[in-house]
């Protein structure tokens, strides 16, 4: 089994501002606790990050044939990108979304999703815990399959 993280724009920054929302640790520590998750469980898993929308659609349509399944944090694309969903549909693999806040208590704009369509679940509001539980469905789903 071998996964992808997708973490989109900002999320760079991680530790280093607005820890009251986001926390205290960067975005090298959630890509540890990952890596450390995946290899006690034997998964494959590769990280990227990028700012850039277009970067992310093409991390995506690359994962087809690579990749069994993609747990994506797409930011604030999660909350204008068309192309990030039609990138999800196209490619068909698992996807769980994940957001490190609550987005359905914060403003307004942030309880739209265009990408959770495309997903078999959403986690939100439970922080680096929430990547964990993505990772841990996405394992479920491929079991079933
Ligand atoms: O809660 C989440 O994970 C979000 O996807 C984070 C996005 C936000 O636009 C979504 O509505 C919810 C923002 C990521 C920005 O990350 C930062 C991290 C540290 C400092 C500043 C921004």
């Amino acid at each position: 089994m071998k996964i992808l993280i997708i973490n989109g724009p900002n999320l760079n920054l991680l530790g280093l501002r607005e820890p009251g929302i986001y926390g205290n640790n960067t975005l090298a520590d959630l890509e540890k606790l990952i890596a450390e998750t995946c290899r006690e469980k034997q998964i494959q898993v590769e990280c990227f990050q990028s700012n850039h929308e277009g970067a992310i659609v093409d991390k995506i349509q690359a994962a087809y044939g690579q990749f069994d399944g993609i747990v994506i944090n797409p930011a604030a694309y999660t909350h204008t990108s068309v192309a990030i969903l039609d990138a999800l549909k196209a490619v068909s693999l698992p996807a769980v979304e994940v957001h490190l806040s609550d987005v359905d208590h914060r403003e307004e704009f942030r309880r739209h999703s265009f990408v959770s369509s495309a997903c078999i679940a959403t986690i939100k509001g439970k922080h680096f815990a929430g990547y964990l539980e993505a990772i841990d469905l996405l394992e479920k789903h491929l079991a079933q399959k």
